[in-house]
């Protein structure tokens, strides 16, 4: 296939690129973390978005390439970021069951030198589906290196309640399809409520995502919800150190 190829070029030839969204404390505004999302900056065709080609990689052993490559450079980034903020990855599900993942993560932390704390992955339903006893060892070999993870697209899967209960998560971000119709929809309204409760009974923090307006943003504060993601706060955008910023002129 014509696309496969080129994303064979793509890994040889460095074209993917990532770019960073804020999660921010919705009392304070202030950045706790940033989420790492992959663009391919595909020669003769600019930007080309993931919901284009991850499908495709994971149809080969390719997602295994790209996302050991998102991986380090998304450390390689965080550590030059304010001590503070944690990174976060996301893993497709073929990622998540690749037999390599552990000890990838962990030669990654060695050689950039990046806290384990603050590296942040964020797994689907989907990882957990096929395999709950593999799921559970995996989770469990990966919290002992010292990362957090994270439950994504949450709300949207099949039995939401026993993975919550099974797995030790460290964050649960609610599917931003609930996020969106919130304010008009008393359902989707109820659904946010339930997640949140359901969470914080487990002493887990809630992240939302896709947060547009400040209606959203004030109702989801006064639900307890803790951190926010969205376009409200920021896009997501390449990452520039501030030693490689441009000096400011006055
Ligand atoms: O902005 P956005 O178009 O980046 O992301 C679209 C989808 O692609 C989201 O579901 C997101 O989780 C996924 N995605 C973004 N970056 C990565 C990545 O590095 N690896 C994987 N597996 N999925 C990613
Ligand atoms: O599945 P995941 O949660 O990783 O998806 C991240 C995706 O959500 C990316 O495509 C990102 O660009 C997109 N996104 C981030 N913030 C917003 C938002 O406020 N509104 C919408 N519509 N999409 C968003
Ligand atoms: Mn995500
Ligand atoms: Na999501």
């Amino acid at each position: 296939r014509d696309l496969e190829a080129a994303l064979h070029e793509a890994i040889e030839g460095d074209q993917f690129v990532l770019h960073f969204q804020p999660k921010v404390c919705s009392h304070t505004r202030a950045i706790v973390g940033r989420e790492a999302l992959i663009r391919w900056n595909r020669p003769g065709r600019g930007m080309v978005y993931p919901d284009t080609f991850i499908p495709v990689a994971e149809q080969s052993l390719l997602i295994n390439d790209i996302g050991r490559w998102t991986i380090r450079a998304a450390c390689e980034a965080a550590v030059k970021w304010d001590a503070t903020e944690t990174v976060a990855v996301n893993l497709s599900a073929r990622q998540f069951l690749d037999p390599d993942l552990v000890a990838d993560v962990r030669d990654v932390l060695r050689e950039t030198g990046l806290n384990p704390a603050r590296l942040e992955l964020e797994i689907t339903e989907t990882a957990l589906i096929l395999n709950k006893q593999l799921a559970a060892t995996i989770l469990m070999e990966l919290k002992a290196l010292g990362i957090k993870i994270a439950l994504d697209d949450f709300g949207t899967g099949y039995s939401s309640m026993s993975y919550v209960q099974s797995f030790p998560f460290d964050r649960l971000k609610i599917d931003r399809s609930f996020v969106a119709a919130m304010n008009g929809d008393r359902k989707s309204r109820a659904i946010v409520e339930a997640i949140i409760s359901l969470a914080h009974s487990l002493d887990i923090p809630v992240v939302a995502e896709g947060v547009e307006t400040e209606e959203q943003a004030s109702l989801l504060r006064s639900l307890l919800c803790e951190e926010l993601q969205g376009f409200l706060i920021a896009r997501p955008e390449p990452f520039t150190s501030p030693d490689q910023a441009e000096p400011k002129s006055d």
